[in-house]
């Protein structure tokens, strides 16, 4: 089999692994990125395509421009289950031409140094002596098998994990994803009859009956074009994700031309923490595939672009360190965490609070303002969920009518600090991370056992 050797080898070619190698191209290392689809299908996966501006901008990235932003967005509106009370969130975003936009990060990568090969996957990572030192590509364009070795491999191949799936199941890189701890969604892209009012907000219905454990969302793609779809929560038995699509499309978006669907197609969400550690020796993972995607929402192109700057920073001061061991990528743990994780480890906590509510409760909840906007947008934007003295009271006063669900409101407020604080005391070494994960599965279950 022929044999290369690159510095770094990233496989998948999705947000997080463009944005890996758009922060790593130019700086001198000998970069290979390797996707499973041909070029123009590139980033084209099933996704709602909203992504927050502020992203953009803490990250440096391109804003999208052209026929990469399809519409801008302004804000977010959240329609209780009984579609009574509607919070408006303000906040800048984009929908994409999540393709489009994504081939040009690769471009842009491309023109810097970076060696891009589409049709290529991965088929196993090669591992010895307890170090991921490269994987086995084959390459349909030459219809061959090649044996690339390299100092870094970065697993970005999204909710598949193929790379670190295949690595001895004892490494802590290994771990697996609980069904429960993810959502099956699915959408499509149709034209609507009329105009779209307000079509730059974001619609997002809370509606455990036709989306239990998720939401129904409508995203428009501009004036006649919108982005319409579920989650619901995996490992519960639910009957499956089409059903509750066929079932409740008419209540959700009345408007769609069902004659003129653009785009369908699914695909699974991780909800959760992110990965125990990110790291391993010669291998990190990001987006995806690291679990980065954000508990509560289900958006993970922000945070996936966010892993991809944690890496790409991490493997520069590895090659200065010349240490390509657990310990000498753990920074990337330690980034990730300050940048997005602690307050995604806090977001896993609502989101299993949130899952279990009934209509009901939300309903209530919402129309009574036991929490607000402001609360839900600071718990979002931060992981925070702060109840000031003067407004608790208020809030006791008017949620009277359902005290159970005001004691639960501070226990999760409670629990998502602690494990928040637990995240920002992140071992500084592998040897801490069995001792570390202990305390995070006991706080959770503890959670788990306080709320059900
Ligand atoms: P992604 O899956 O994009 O990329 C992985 C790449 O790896 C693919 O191109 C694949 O071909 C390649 N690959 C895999 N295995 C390989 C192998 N062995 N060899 C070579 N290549 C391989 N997020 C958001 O921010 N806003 C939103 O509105 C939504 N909405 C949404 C709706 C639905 C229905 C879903 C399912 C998900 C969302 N998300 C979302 C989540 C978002 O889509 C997701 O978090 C990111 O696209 C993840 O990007 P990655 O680069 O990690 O994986
Ligand atoms: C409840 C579990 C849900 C699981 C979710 C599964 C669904 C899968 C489908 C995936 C669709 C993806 C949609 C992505 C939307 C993007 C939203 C977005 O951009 O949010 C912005 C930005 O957040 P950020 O973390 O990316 O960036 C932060 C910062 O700007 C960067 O520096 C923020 O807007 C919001 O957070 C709006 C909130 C949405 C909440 C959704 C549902 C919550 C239900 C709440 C009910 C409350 C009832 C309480 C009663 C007591």
């Amino acid at each position: 089999m022929k044999e290369l050797k690159y510095d770094v080898l990233i496989i998948g070619g999705g947000f997080a692994g463009a944005s890996t190698a758009f922060h790593l191209a130019g700086k001198g290392l000998k970069v290979l990125l390797v996707d499973s689809k041909p070029w123009n299908r590139i980033g084209d996966k099933p996704c709602g395509d909203a992504v927050s501006k502020a992203h953009f901008d803490r990250l440096g990235m391109p804003y999208p421009k052209g026929e990469e932003l399809e519409n801008k967005i302004s804000g977010i509106k959240l329609y209780s289950p009984d579609m009574k009370t509607v919070w408006t969130v303000n906040g800048e975003g984009f929908e994409l031409n999540a393709p489009l936009y994504n081939q040009r990060i690769l471009r842009e990568a491309e023109s810097k140094g970076v060696e891009i090969w589409d049709q290529t996957t991965a088929m196993k990572p090669l591992f010895e002596n307890g170090f991921v030192k490269g994987a086995v590509l084959y390459n349909r364009r030459s219809n061959e098998e090649v044996a690339v070795y390299s100092k870094v491999l970065v697993d970005a191949t999204g909710y598949s994990r193929s790379v670190r799936s295949k690595l001895p199941q004892e490494l802590p890189i290994a771990e697996d994803l609980d069904e429960k701890d993810a959502d099956i969604a699915y959408r499509e892209v149709l034209l609507t009859r009329d105009d779209i009012e307000d079509h730059d907000y974001l619609r997002i219905f809370v509606t455990q009956k036709a989306s239990p454990g998720g939401y129904w969302w409508y995203f428009p793609k501009g004036k006649n074009k919108v982005n319409v779809g579920l989650g619901i929560q995996g490992g519960m038995g639910y009957p499956s994700v089409h059903v509750f699509y066929q079932k409740y499309l008419d209540s959700y978006a009345p408007d769609v031309d069902k004659s003129r669907l653009l785009v369908k197609g699914g695909a699974l969400v991780p909800t959760r923490r992110p990965l125990y550690t990110m790291v391993w020796n010669g291998i990190i993972a990001v987006g995806d595939s690291a679990y980065t995607v954000n508990p509560v929402h289900g958006g993970g192109k922000g945070s996936a672009m966010i892993s991809g700057y944690c890496a790409a920073k991490t493997i520069l001061n590895a090659f200065e360190k010349g240490d390509f061991s657990a310990q000498g990528l753990w920074d990337m743990n330690i980034c990730y965490i300050n940048e997005y994780g602690a307050k995604q480890a806090s977001l896993d906590i609502f989101r299993r609070f949130l899952q279990k509510l009934s209509d009901d409760d939300i309903n209530y909840g919402m129309n009574k303002k036991v929490l607000k906007e402001e609360d839900l947008l600071e718990a979002s934007e931060k992981g925070d969920l702060h109840l000031s003295v003067a407004e608790k009271a208020m809030r006791i006063i008017a949620g009277l009518g359902r005290p159970s669900l005001l004691m639960k409101l501070k226990t999760v407020a409670e629990y998502m600090k602690n494990i928040k604080q637990l995240y920002y005391n992140y071992p500084r070494s592998p040897s801490g991370l069995q001792i570390w994960k202990t305390q995070v599965d006991r706080l959770i279950s503890e959670f788990n056992m306080n709320i059900s």
